[in-house]
């Protein structure tokens, strides 16, 4: 018993860098869209002004290194913000919203990846946040892969983020923190292998949600 609301209309993206969430959200805004759905998209950090000011005082490189702490506090006045601006308005008015990223990117990167202690996120999530997911798709993917599919991007235009300029060993702890969850909570966690062409991991998240979406409706 945790405490938090489920939200079956609230779906989630979660990975590791570069596993292709953004690419799959479009397939999936797309099929809930040809089903005559509003849909909303969002992200995290971000999601409302406020919030995506905090996002850049988290990413930005520019800046003086924040403690694990301050970063696990930023995610969630971020996190507070967007639940209670954009994530739960949408809701209310009967939306389906797409998040590239929600609370479990918290458990995975401060908690697995930083070490912050995960009763205390759950502190956090419960008194904050309050809502879960009905649905989470998880993107699978080798670190070393993920950093292959970034490293194009990064220079075809900007450079890394601050957190993607972490050690592969710190990415290790955050998949394998992802995994743990994932096998935690199998009612809501659907794991998708990332390594296939796009075009494939994208059909199987549609798949995942059209499930999802006839066991709720
Ligand atoms: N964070 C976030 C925390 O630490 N704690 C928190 O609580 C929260 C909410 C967010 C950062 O903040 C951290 C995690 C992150 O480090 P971000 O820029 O949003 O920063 O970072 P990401 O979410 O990792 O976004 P990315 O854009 O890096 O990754 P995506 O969205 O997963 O990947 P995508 O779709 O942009 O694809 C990356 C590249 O791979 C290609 C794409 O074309 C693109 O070039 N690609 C594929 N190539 C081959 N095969 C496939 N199947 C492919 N799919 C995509």
């Amino acid at each position: 018993m945790t405490g938090l609301i489920a939200q079956a209309r609230l779906v989630t993206l979660e990975g590791g860098e570069g596993v292709g969430k953004t690419t799959v959200l479009n397939s999936l805004r797309d099929a809930l869209q040809s089903s005559g759905m509003e849909v909303v998209c969002t992200r995290e950090p971000g999601g409302t002004p406020l919030a995506e000011q905090i996002r850049n005082l988290l990413l930005d490189t520019h800046h003086e290194v924040p403690a694990f702490e301050t970063e696990l506090l930023l995610m969630f006045a971020a996190r507070a913000q967007h639940v209670r601006e954009t994530i739960l308005p949408a809701l209310q008015r009967g939306a389906w919203v797409l998040s590239d990223r929600f609370t479990d990117s918290s458990y995975a990167y401060q908690g697995g990846g930083r070490g912050l202690d995960a009763a205390f996120i759950a502190e956090l999530e419960l008194r904050v946040v309050g809502i879960q997911p009905g649905l989470t798709l998880l993107l699978d993917l080798g670190v070393l892969q993920g950093r292959d599919r970034t490293r194009g991007r990064d220079l075809a235009g900007h450079g890394p983020d601050r957190i993607e300029r972490e050690r592969d060993e710190f990415f290790e702890r955050v998949r394998a923190a992802y995994l743990s969850r994932a096998a935690a909570e199998p009612q809501r966690f659907r794991v998708i292998d990332a390594t296939p062409p796009a075009d494939v991991v994208a059909a199987q998240a549609v798949a995942y949600l059209r499930a999802h979406m006839d066991s709720v409706q």
